[in-house]
């Protein structure tokens, strides 16, 4: 090294010994190294000297200011390092600080109004039970007393799939199975989807529905309507209920059940179409020929049975006019719930 960068390493070296964080270092970096500094000075004076000794010079303050920016560097990132971490060691979190907001999930108004409808039925005694969607036409039709040549069965409302089974109409195939399986008395709910050719602004090809079957001997029509009266109660608060007459295959006697209007109490509105009246289920004293189909004998039991869609029950208590809405996942309508 010739004399003068050894002096200004010394000098380099000295300063570097005091420098005592990062903003020193790049004191030290600038001072050293910064157009104004000695080596930008050497290097400008290269000119002044004998052609002879350039080069060997030119190299010589290469080498001085390669050595000084390596040493600059590592006295950069020794103090940086030393005071992130002193950093982390400080500066503890506020705990004043109001926390971020996780964004929160809901259940699906169908999943809170299903989930709704079981826990009252459970609470009053009811088991539920499950089944298939795809099921066979005997379970669906058949032993509900829905005959061959039924319009039900019909091509146009119900789908029907390549290996001759159906996707289930209604959940009552789960009461079949149940049935099959076990003696009265017993009180039980289905809940599920159901399928069926058909949609508008109150219709969609998939819906839910939550069907209840009770079966023992004297069940009556008193039973029926004392439970689905204390269902509306627990449902829509204390309201008005009334049943009118009706027919499924599976029923005998049948009768829909209205319940006044949530909203307007009577008077008349939107929800309820000015009727005063939402209809809420569908019932009855389960038909003896159902009965004859799972083998239990219709002259020792008796029973009552019923269905609701949930969907409606949940447009129904949220006020939502279009079916549609409850399935196109727009989280901005989901989030209202
Ligand atoms: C309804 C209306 C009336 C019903 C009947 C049965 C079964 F399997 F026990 F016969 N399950 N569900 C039934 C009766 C369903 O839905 C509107």
């Amino acid at each position: 090294m010739s004399d003068q960068s050894e002096i200004l390493w010394n000098q380099f070296e000295e300063e570097r010994r005091q420098a005592a964080s990062s903003k020193d270092a790049e004191a030290l970096r600038v001072k050293y190294l910064g157009k104004k500094g000695p080596v930008s000075a050497l290097l400008k004076n290269l000119g002044a000297l004998p052609p002879d000794q350039r080069k060997a010079a030119g190299e010589a303050i290469n080498r001085l200011k390669a050595r000084l920016e390596e040493s600059v560097e590592a006295l950069m990132q020794e103090w940086s390092g030393r005071e992130e971490e002193a950093k982390l060691k400080t500066d503890l979190p506020d705990p004043s600080l109001p926390g971020t907001a996780l964004p929160l999930g809901t259940l699906h108004p169908v999943t809170q109004i299903g989930l709704e409808v079981a826990a009252i039925f459970v609470s009053m005694g009811f088991f539920l039970a499950e089944g298939p969607e795809a099921e066979d036409e005997y379970y669906n039709f058949e032993a509900l007393n829905v005959p061959k040549h039924h319009p039900a069965r019909d091509m146009q409302d119900t789908f029907y799939l390549e290996n001759g089974q159906v996707l289930r109409t209604q959940t009552s195939p789960v009461q079949i199975r149940t049935m099959e399986t076990i003696k009265p008395p017993f009180k039980m709910v289905a809940l599920g989807k159901v399928y069926r050719r058909d949609s508008d602004i109150t219709h969609s090809p998939m819906f839910s529905q939550m069907e209840g079957l009770v079966v023992g001997e004297n069940v009556t029509m008193a039973d029926l309507k004392g439970t689905l009266a204390a269902f509306a109660e627990k449902m829509f608060g204390k309201r008005l209920t009334r049943f009118r007459a009706s027919y499924f295959p599976f029923t005998e006697p049948s009768a829909e059940m209205d319940v006044q209007c949530i909203f307007c109490e009577g008077k008349g509105c939107r929800v309820c179409k000015n009727t005063g009246w939402m209809e809420i289920l569908g019932c009855g004293m389960v038909n003896p020929r159902v009965f004859e189909a799972v083998k239990y004998d219709p002259e020792k039991y008796t029973g009552f049975a019923f269905g609701m869609g949930i969907e409606r029950m949940a447009m129904q208590r949220f006020g939502i006019h279009d079916i549609r809405l409850l399935f196109n996942s727009d989280v901005r309508f989901l989030r209202q719930f």
